[in-house]
């Protein structure tokens, strides 16, 4: 039987706790009207068209872009603000010295002082949402207020939210709080405050990305990597891909690499020309939850829906699919447009910019048109490589781990750990280049262990403990590599092809995992020699590959004696098995 539609405000009698912390929200910030927000299709349209009257939302060219629409952030809200996002647990210690911290008692404090009246005039709207499938026991929910019609557009394409989420908060009977207004964008009120004891997230003054779309970082990263450690998960910062050989063989693959380093493209690349017959399958761009399945394997989900990816760089023949995925329906951020309003960033190699990302006549002398940051939101379901799996349940078997970074010297292309605990050393030792998603200096080599260090909710030190004994427990844990795309020559050019070609390194590491592929030992770990590795039709020098397959011993006595010291800063907090897995992997290169 059919039943009537239902309005969205009878979505605030449907759970006495959500509805109580939305009062109490509206007592402190005073808005105008309380919008709760369904979910559905309708509401999309209304709240699209409403920020197209305020022309915060600018209609891209609807032949060749339908459903498109361009937003311009505030010039000075552009990215992640790492230095004003803060752990406030009780203790300082558990935070570490990995974030800022704050007592939670003053972070409230400041917090609710910033919030006091700030929606004046604005509608506040409800969020429910549901970060993984609405039907699997790994998913969790949350809702977010905001002032921000923006915040929900993009929540919508990213998590699933709406009525079946809260429904499904009435079921779990809890959910993670989380606070959001853009205030006045002004940079000095500016803070995104965690309280993981909580499972609260107060969020002020900026609108773009992981500081404003709570359900992404601050919730499936920080917030969930405290409860993973004490549930007995991983809560990390991976893309899931799923390689499927011309057997029709599936191995899926988790993908660890800081922000701006290939996630996104990794996830949903296109096979080689000479790779007939395999076909790549996306689980996930972006975050991973893994959890240990009853027959000793680890099993990833994918806590989000959608894709807020880097525009720069994006194009036919580096990622074809990202690039068919955002010709419709997708709210591209910071772009430049052309003469006939189509999208434009740099790597795009049709058409021209005449409007900068700020909506500047574009002039080269302002630097590049489009931010570099800037960023594309759709929805995953678009994406033709789209695996069936992103919605299962129970998510899928992981075969292998895989860190990486953005790294012009030393890291060679692949190596593979010789266990768990000397895998989880390599993650601990990741450094990579800065890049333009968050604020700050770019092209800086800085430690990101597990491409986690903006995104850990706890203590590195407790963390790293936590994955150890993750490892223990599991039968058949995944084996553990480390991945280079971006070595570059004296000259500065990139030594490997990358994108599409990456398959060939993935296709090593799915043989390592099936035992049929050979390894040399090397001081740093298990390496391919060039013979190994599946070159055939790639225009690559001997030189090349040669170098990017290289050990430098002593350089690598410098890189490991760093990470020592960068250990040495979690002082008798470091588990001790990763002080001796360290000790053992510098006497190895030493021994060289
Ligand atoms: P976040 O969304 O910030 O977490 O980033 P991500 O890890 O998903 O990065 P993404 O895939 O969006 O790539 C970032 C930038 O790196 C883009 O400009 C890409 O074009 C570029 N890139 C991705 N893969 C490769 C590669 O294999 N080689 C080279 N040279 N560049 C790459
Ligand atoms: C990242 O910076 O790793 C992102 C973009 O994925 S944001 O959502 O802004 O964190
Ligand atoms: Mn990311």
């Amino acid at each position: 039987m059919a039943t009537a539609p239902q309005q969205p405000t009878d979505m605030a009698s449907l759970n006495r706790a959500v509805a109580a912390w939305v009062a109490d929200v509206a007592q402190l910030t005073l808005p105008q009207k309380i919008q709760w927000c369904d979910g559905s299709d309708a509401e999309f349209h209304m709240l699209e068209r409403q920020l197209v009257a305020a022309a915060e939302l600018i209609p891209l060219n609807q032949h060749t872009y339908p459903g498109c629409y361009l937003y311009r952030s505030d010039p000075a809200d552009v990215a992640r603000v790492e230095h004003l996002t803060y752990i406030c647990t009780k203790d300082r210690e558990d935070a570490g010295p990995n974030n800022p911290w704050m007592a939670p008692t003053q972070a409230h404090r400041q917090m609710d002082d910033l919030f006091r009246g700030c929606m004046r005039g604005r509608t506040l709207y409800v969020i429910p949402y549901c970060m993984g499938p609405i039907d699997s026991a790994y998913s969790r929910c949350g809702v977010e207020i905001t002032d921000s019609a923006y915040v929900v557009l993009n929540m919508r394409l990213m998590t699933r939210m709406g009525r079946a989420a809260l429904e499904r908060i009435n079921r779990d009977g809890a959910f993670v709080k989380g606070l959001h207004s853009i205030g006045d964008l002004n940079h000095e009120r500016r803070f995104i405050m965690h309280f993981p004891e909580e499972l609260s997230i107060k969020s002020f003054g900026s609108g773009y990305g992981g500081n404003a779309l709570l359900g992404k970082k601050c919730h499936a990263l920080r917030i969930a990597s405290w409860q993973a450690r004490t549930e007995g998960w991983l809560a990390e910062h991976m893309l899931i891909v799923g390689i499927e050989n011309p057997q029709g063989e599936i191995h899926y693959i988790a993908c660890a690499f800081p922000s701006a380093c290939g996630k996104t493209n990794l996830s949903m690349l296109i096979p080689p020309a000479s790779y007939r017959g395999w076909k790549v399958w996306t689980v996930g761009d972006d975050i991973a939850w893994l959890h240990p399945g009853k027959d000793g394997r680890l099993y990833a989900i994918n806590p989000e829906s959608g894709y807020f990816g880097v525009a720069p760089g994006t194009n036919q023949k580096t990622n074809r699919n990202a690039y068919e995925t955002i010709r419709h329906n997708t709210i591209f951020t910071n772009v430049a447009v052309t003469a006939d309003n189509q999208p434009w960033w740099e790597g795009l190699t049709e058409g021209k910019p005449v409007r900068d990302w700020q909506g500047r006549p574009y002039d080269p002398g302002n630097g590049p048109a489009a931010h570099p940051n800037s960023r594309f939101t759709v929805a995953a379901s678009q994406n033709p490589s789209y695996s069936k799996a992103a919605d299962a349940p129970g998510g899928v078997p992981i075969s292998a781990i895989v860190f990486g970074g953005r790294r012009r010297t030393l890291a060679p292309l692949v190596y593979q750990a010789r266990n768990w605990l000397h895998g989880v050393l390599i993650g601990a030792g990741v450094a990579s280049e800065t890049t333009a998603a968050a604020t700050g200096a770019v092209g800086i080599v800085r430690r990101d262990p597990m491409a986690m260090k903006p995104f850990t909710g706890y203590n590195f030190a407790d963390y790293w403990d936590h994955w150890i004994k993750v490892g223990a427990r599991i039968k058949a844990p995944p084996q553990i590599f480390h991945v280079n795309w971006f070595r570059q020559s004296d000259a500065g050019k990139f030594l490997w092809p990358g994108y599409g070609e990456n398959l060939r390194v993935l296709r090593w590491i799915i043989d390592r995992c099936k035992g049929t592929a050979h390894a040399r030992e090397t001081a740093i770990g298990l390496m391919p020699a060039p013979s190994d590795l599946d070159t055939a039709g790639l225009d690559i020098t001997k030189d090349a590959i040669d170098e990017l397959l290289a050990v430098h011993p002593d350089l690598w006595e410098e890189e490991l004696t760093a990470v020592g010291a960068y250990f040495d800063e979690f002082k008798e907090r470091l588990p001790q098995a990763l002080k001796h897995e360290l000790a053992e992997a510098l006497q190895r290169v030493r021994s060289e």
